[in-house]
This record gives C-alpha cells, structure tokens and sequence, in this order.
C-alpha cells in the first residue's frame, strides 16, 4: 500500500451540498440509495468524479434521474461523462452491503441484535459511495426503514422529522441534520433500545432533550452519563461560551466498539465501558472516565463537528485541543487545588508512560504527521496527550483570559469549515499579539513538526557573595525516523526557587526593579539559555517546569537532600510528587545496573523510606496525593530510561522495593488502612474516591508483606472486605490484593467473583484483565491467560474482551510478557495474525506492543525480532498490521 502524504493535498474537485440516505436495514443485504448533489469546484482543474467505496456491491448509477457510464478503478467508482459547468447535479448511488458480515466494526455493522455505524476515519465509504474525505461538509437528511418488531428504535444525526408505520411490520423515521458535516459524522443506530431522558436549559434559554440510549437491562446504570453530560454541557457554555447547538443530543452504547466512543454530531456512539456505571459494578475510575469521556465527545461537538479537520494529518487539531478541554473539564470538576494536581499528575503518567515511548520508537511521528499508509494507526497517544499538551503551552503562554479570546477569535474566523493545525494557532497567537507566544509563533509550530521528545537540561549556579543564581537551561532532541537534525522548540518553564529550609523564594531576574513573585514562567526559544535571579540571599533549591509546563524530559543534578526538601516543602504538588519519583528511580536504576541480588534487600535508603511514612501520615495532604506518591515508578518507565532493557531485572528490582516498602511501613500501612477504609454512602467525587484509593494500596501492600512474613490476619481481612464491599472499587481493590500477592485466598475470591458477575461483560472483563495483568512469579501468567482464552466466557472478537485478557498481558504486564524463552512474543505473534484476519485496526494496536523491541538486551531482543519477522512475513496482512510491523522493522 502507498503512503499518503501531507504535502500532496489538493482540494476535491467537487463539492457536496447535500446528501439523501435511505436505507433499508437487514442484516444479511441493507439497501442504501444515496442521492447527492454535487458541483464542481471552480477552484480545481475540471476531472472526473472520483468516489471512495469499500466492500460495497454496486447496483445502479443514474445523473439527473438518468443512467450514465461509469468505471471502477480499485476502491474508487469513477464517473467522467458528468454535466460541465458550475450548476449543481444530482447523483444516485444504489448499493447493497452486509452488516452482520462486518467484522471490522467500522462502516454499517451489527452488534447484539442492534445496528450500528463507525465512520471516522474512512467508514463512510463502507456504506456507499463518497468523496470520502473531512473537507466535504454536506447537509445530510436520512431515511431509515426497517422491521418494527425487530428495530423499534430508528435513530440518526440531527432532528426526527417524520416517523411512521410501513405494510409488512416495517416502519420509518426521517431526519435531517440542521449542521453541514463532514461524512465521518455520519451515523445511524438501530434496534432495540430504550432511552434515560433529560430535558435541560441552557443558559441562553434554549431547551435541549438529551437522551442515553442503551439496552432495555443496562438503563439503571446510566445516570452517571447522564449526570456527565449535563456537567459538560454547562461547562462548554461557561468556560467558553460555547453552547449546544442541537435541539436533540444523544448518547448511545454499544458492547463492540474499536475505541472509546465517537462524536457523530448529535448522536455520539459510545463503548459501554464509557457509558453503564453502578457503584456496584464500576470502579472509581470508571466513574471518572466516563465524566472524562463522555466530555470529551460532548467537547467535540465544538471542536471538531463545527470546525472540523482540513485533510486527517490535521487530526490533533480537533483531538489534542479537545483532549486539552477535557482534561481541563475534569479538573474543575475535581475542584480543589490538591484534586487538580492529581488529575495532572494523573495525565502526565499517561503522557510519560506511553507518549515518550511512541516518541522514541520506530512509530514516532510529529503531533501534525507528514505520511502515513494507514489513517488509523495515527490515533495515537502523539496526536491526542501530546496535541494536548502542545494546546496547554499555547494557553500558559496567552493566559487563561487570552486563551479563551484565541478560542472566540478561532470560532469566528473558522465556524463551518474544515481547517488546519496553522490556523489553529494563528488564531490563538492573533487574539494575543503581544504574548510570547505571538513572538516566537514560527518556531512554536515545530512542536507540530519535530517528533521525539525534546531533553532540557538545566544547571544553577549560586553565587554567596554577589547573591544571584544563574541558571542555565539547554535543549536537545533526539532524531526519530526521517527527522535526523531538530530545530530549538519553544519550552515555557514554569518555575519557582525554595530556601533550604522550604519557603518560597521572591524571584528577581537580572535588570528588574523589584521581586515578581515567587513563580514565573522562562520562555526556552534557543539552544542555550541563561537567566540570573539577583537578591538571592541562601543557595535556593530549584523547582523547575511546574506543573509538568512542557512535554519534556528536564535533567537536572539534584541532590538527594534537595530532592527530599522539593518533597517536604514544594508548594507546587505536581512538583512534591515529581521529587519522590525522581528518588525513587534513582534507586531503582542503581540497584538495575548493579549485579546484587535484591530480593529480601534492603534497597531503599532510610531517608526514602523516612520520607515516604512522612508523605502518608503527613496531617494535610490528601489521600490521592499519598497514593500517587507512594506508587513507584511503572516498569515501563523504568525501561525507558535505560539503554538496553532486561525486562526481568526491571521486573525484579521494582517487586524488591515494593516488598521493601510493604516491610518498612507495615505499621503505617495498617494505620493508612484503618484511616481510610470506612465507606459511608459512595459517591465517586475526588476526596473519597482518593481515600478509597489509599486504602485500596494500603490493603494491597499489607497482603504483599503477608506473602513473605506468613501473616494471615491481612488475608484473611481482605478476603472479608472483597465479599462485603459494598462498592466496585472497594471489592476489586481486595481481590486486586490477594491476587497481586498471590495468596491462596485468590482462587476462590476468583471464582465467586465471576459467579456473582457473570452476567456483566464490564465486569467480567475487569476480572480477564485481573488476571492477565497480575504480579508474574515464576513465569505462571501466560499459562493462565492461555488457559483463560478457553473460557466459554473469552471472545477475541470482542474488542473488550481482547483488550481485557490479550492486551492486559502483552501490553501492559511487562514481567510477564517479556520471557526469556520467548514463549510470550510467540503467543502476541499469533494472536496479531488472529485478530488481524477480523479486526486490521485492532490487530494493529496490538502490534505495537514490542515497539520497542531494539532496546532489549539478549535473548529478548533477537526473540522479539524474529515475532515480528514472523508477522512480517504473512502475505495478506492488512495495511493497518503492516505498517506497524514494517515501521519496527525498518
Ligand atoms: N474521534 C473518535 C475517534 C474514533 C475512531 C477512530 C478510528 C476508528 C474507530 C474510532 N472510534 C472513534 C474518538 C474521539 O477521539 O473522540
Ligand atoms: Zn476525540
């Protein structure tokens, strides 16, 4: 397959202006006519009519109402006998496709018993015919028809206008969307539904009906999403002025789905795990992806319906700017200072642990790609948490007041069309002309040019007598594939100086009148920067990039002492946070490259383990700030700081200082426990869902320690708790324990786990992810995930279900997915070729779960090689697989 390149886009040659669909659904053969109308674009060269098609049976053409010649050129119906002239045309398209036969979940596919579609990037063209592309933006009305019985519930984008019974038990419904769009935010949904509704004001006046559409048993778990929606349209209005603009919006949840949901205007579909939560059935986290979710889609409705993406290497300019407003969304809902900087901390281990590794892998591509073979594969943790993080700089460096003019000056220039990244920004720079970001615009862009993750260096020097401290910052990144040399970006450093004994210091820089504060933001635009603080009366502890200002990797030689003083005393929490974990990876990667054995070892320093109890007894801070400081670095990220990676010793270290951590703080992890672990009635906000956090590792490093002393009074406690928790959260934290730790009570905790859940697919699937994702010892995992593929309950073509069993294990359980005797990778080998026959998008994700397979150290590294050799060497592989494969081989 040939590689799409960013610079070869054209404008289409013809325009759509509207669209009628009909369809009528089966299964088996649904007939779609679609009638268009088209003109030419005066501002192309006149060609053919070139339309996308896939997997479509074509049965009949007509213009103007009568046949005309047509050609079939690969996926492309051609038609070149076409009226001349600007005058719009109509065209009808008859086709025919088979829903239940779609596999791939993308286009018109059947779930259950329910229809539905998937269209971005390319669906559309699996359900007819289309200039198949997101700068087409057409008015759409749809006609549905269907079995009564069999589909009650008929719905599509926009406002119900007609609806009514057909002979034969059919019926119909009729919309139109009232919003030009792009064909990707096409959908339709079938079957048999029902509906929890809300009636809702906005602030403007105007009433809206919102709906979340699931299956007949699953409406009790909806008020959550619900409640999400209404959050996030109130929201919209009051930190943007953005309100909705539809009479109609709703929600619906489907049990196969590629991804998490999709912004369809008006009709967002949904994975289930993103919509049903009970206490009862769905953690914490479940409780604040869905918030965070269902706002990202509901954000979209703005940034990305409205104003959409000019080709889809401009697809973080709708995705890391809404990733961007739902980030923010979920900290104002967070609400206190503490709750945000956990949120933050939060999305920063995400950026950390996947974005810099996709950065630095043979899959690294700019926030604004230059190719690509297959659009799929480029819905990446790049485009969306970088993109994100590259929209953050540009609102610190306008201000939060600027940021919102730039958005108003955006919407104003760009309401209805299909845009790019540049425009995105200039409009952002233009509402600011004298921030620095207007200053540096043109280098700025390089975040969206310039892969790979940018290194800043930073070294102060104090001077006694004179009473300054200089600091100087250098910049450096890395080359990622086709980009050898990299330009100096734009780096905002927030930062703050602290005494010795932890108070904020007053920031004077060189040739200033007086102090301005005690936190500023240094803007890095060259190479090599030096900044002199003067009045500076103590050698100050830096604390520098704030608040994580800018995805990068900042090298700075503290001390130990310093890093334990940042810890106790930083009045920026992300910072604390950051101190602790730059500590405890110090250790780690000094114990990973010395020979010595550290099971049993003390590894950890008392100072850090001193540190560490002051953090979880400390009086004032909150119990989701301890539970995240007290967590030790991920193996992944641990891998990714060093140059050849033993995965097992990796594996080996972090379980001894967990073991050690477990051991030390017993006291205090029991007192931790009885603390935090009382529940009044659940509510999934910050405060108690940090509490339920913190008692949940308390209990799981109290069964740890059992492991080693013998206790049986922690078990035996967690078994209890895991049979009368009253909450999801607080019943899955207890079997989490025993499984983690491996105790004998695991088994049947287990089995009467899935016994009282069986007939939840949510909840069963956490219960598959358990135990694929659980503590190897002694290689036991894979035999128990392959076991567990036997299971009636396990289906690898339910996305879901694979991610929970599949990808749990090889994606995310690096001690046991790396063996030595490779067993591993064969079975990650045979399970990509297994979905790939099924499901190309799926497949591919999996296949990116040895990116980074240069980096191992033998045996794994050949072992690795050679599984993706052996994927490599499948003929028919689809684009999406090979792609992936080629880009790790290359
Ligand atoms: N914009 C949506 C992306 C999406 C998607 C992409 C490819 C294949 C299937 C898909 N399902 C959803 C999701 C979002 O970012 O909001
Ligand atoms: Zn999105």
């Amino acid at each position: 397959a040939t590689a799409t390149q960013r610079l070869d886009y054209q404008a289409p040659a013809f325009w759509i202006d509207s669209v009628e669909l009909t369809f009528d659904l089966d299964p088996a053969k649904t007939r779609v006519l679609n009638k268009m109308r088209l003109r030419r674009n005066p501002d192309v060269a006149p060609q053919p009519l070139r339309l996308d098609g896939e997997e479509l049976n074509l049965a009949r053409v007509l213009v103007g109402g009568a046949g005309t010649s047509f050609k079939i050129e690969g996926d492309q119906l051609v038609l070149e006998n076409l009226p001349e002239g600007n005058e719009p045309f109509e065209l009808e398209i008859f086709t025919t496709c088979a829903p239940n036969k779609n596999t791939q979940l993308s286009g018109l596919y059947v779930s259950g018993d329910t229809f539905f579609t998937q269209c971005e990037a390319q669906g559309f063209r699996r359900i007819t015919y289309f200039l198949d592309r997101p700068d087409v933006m057409a008015s759409y009305q749809v006609l549905l028809r269907a079995d009564k019985a069999q589909y009650p519930v008929l719905l599509s984008n926009g406002n119900l206008v007609e609806s009514g019974d057909l002979p034969d038990g059919r019926h119909f419904a009729r919309w139109q969307d009232p919003h030009k769009k792009p064909s990707y935010l096409f959908a339709l949904v079938a079957g048999k539904l029902v509906a929890r509704e809300q009636q809702i004001t906005s602030r403007a006046g105007h009433k809206h009906l919102l709906q979340v559409w699931v299956r007949p048993g699953d409406l009790g778990k909806t008020e959550h999403a619900m409640n999400s929606l209404m959050a996030a349209i109130a929201w919209d209005e009051t930190r943007f002025g953005l309100s909705l603009d539809l009479e109609r919006f709703m929600i619906v949840a489907t049990s196969d789905f590629n991804m998490g949901a999709m912004e369809n205007k008006g009709l967002n579909i949904f994975n289930t795990k993103y919509v049903l939560a009970t206490e009862a059935t769905a953690t914490d986290a479940d409780f604040a992806n869905i918030e965070s979710v269902v706002g990202h889609e509901y954000f979209h409705n703005w940034t990305g319906d409205r104003v959409t993406c000019r080709d889809w290497f401009q697809l973080s300019l709708k995705e890391g700017l809404t990733v961007f407003r739902d980030q923010e969304f979920s900290q104002d809902m967070a609400g206190s200072p503490s709750a945000r900087a956990v949120k933050r901390i939060e999305d920063v281990r995400v950026l950390r642990t996947a974005q810099f590794p996709e950065d630095a892998g043979p899959m690294a591509h700019p926030v604004r790609p230059d190719s690509y073979v297959e659009i799929n594969n480029f819905y990446t943790v790049t485009i969306y948490e970088k993109g994100a993080e590259v929209v953050r700089m540009q609102h610190n460096l306008v201000g939060r007041d600027g940021f919102a003019n730039g958005m108003k000056l955006y919407f104003e220039r760009h309401d209805g069309h299909a845009v790019t990244c540049d425009d995105f920004v200039q409009a952002i720079a233009d509402a600011n002309p004298a921030s620095p970001l207007a200053q540096h615009l043109g280098a700025f862009k390089r975040w969206y040019s310039q892969a790979g993750t940018p290194r800043v260096h930073a070294q102060g020097q104090y001077d006694a007598a004179a009473q300054t401290y200089t600091l100087t910052l250098t910049q450096s990144c890395p080359a990622t594939p086709g980009q050898p040399d990299k330009q100096p970006f734009v780096i905002p450093v927030a930062l703050g100086l602290l005494g010795q004994d932890g108070r904020a210091l007053a920031l004077q820089l060189e040739g200033e009148d007086a102090a301005a504060g005690h936190e500023r933001t240094l803007v890095l635009h060259e190479a090599r920067q030096t900044y002199t603080f003067t009045h500076v009366a103590e050698a100050p502890v830096p604390s520098l990039l704030r608040g994580f200002s800018a995805p990068v990797i900042l090298e700075c030689d503290y001390s130990d002492a310093e890093l334990l003083t940042l810890l106790a005393h930083d009045g920026d929490a992300f910072n604390r946070w950051e101190a602790g974990q730059r500590l405890a990876l110090r250790i780690a990667l000094a114990a990973i490259a010395s020979d010595a054995p550290v099971a049993q070892a003390a590894v950890l320093p008392p100072a850090f383990v001193a540190a560490m109890r002051d953090v979880l007894r400390h009086p004032q801070l909150d119990a989701a700030f301890k539970e995240l400081v007290l967590t030790l670095p991920s193996e992944t990220y641990l891998a990714e700081q060093l140059q050849t990676v033993d995965p097992q010793r990796v594996h080996e270290v972090r379980e001894a200082l967990r073991a050690q951590l477990a051991r030390e703080l017993h006291a205090d992890w029991a007192w931790a426990w009885e603390q935090h672990h009382a529940s009044g009635a659940y509510r999934p906000d910050a405060a108690s869902s940090g509490r339920r956090a913190l008692a949940g590792l308390a209990l799981a490093m109290l069964c740890l320690d059992a492991r080693t002393s013998g206790d049986t009074l922690w078990p035996g406690k967690t078994y209890q708790r895991f049979k009368t928790a009253a909450n999801m959260t607080d019943r899955l934290a207890a079997l989490g324990a025993l499984v983690g730790a491996g105790h004998a009570l695991a088994q049947p905790a287990l089995e009467r786990f899935h016994q009282l859940f069986k007939d939840d697919a949510l909840v069963i699937d956490k219960w598959f992810a358990l135990q694929a994702g659980r503590v190897d010892r002694g290689g036991d995992v894979l035999p128990s995930v392959k076991a567990l593929m036997k299971h009636p309950d396990f289906n690898l073509k339910n996305p879901n279900r694979a991610r929970s069993l599949v990808f749990s294990y090889c994606s995310a359980n690096p001690g046991a997915f790396h063996r030595s005797d490779a067993a591993g990778y064969v079975f990650w080998a045979d399970q990509v070729l297994a979905l790939d026959a099924f499901n190309p998008q799926v497949a591919a994700r999996l296949a990116r779960a040895l990116d980074r397979w240069s980096r191992l150290a033998e045996p794994w590294r050949s072992a690795a090689r050679e599984a993706i050799a052996r994927i490599a060497a499948k003929a028919d592989l689809s684009n999406d697989v090979r792609e992936v494969v080629t880009r790790a081989l290359a």
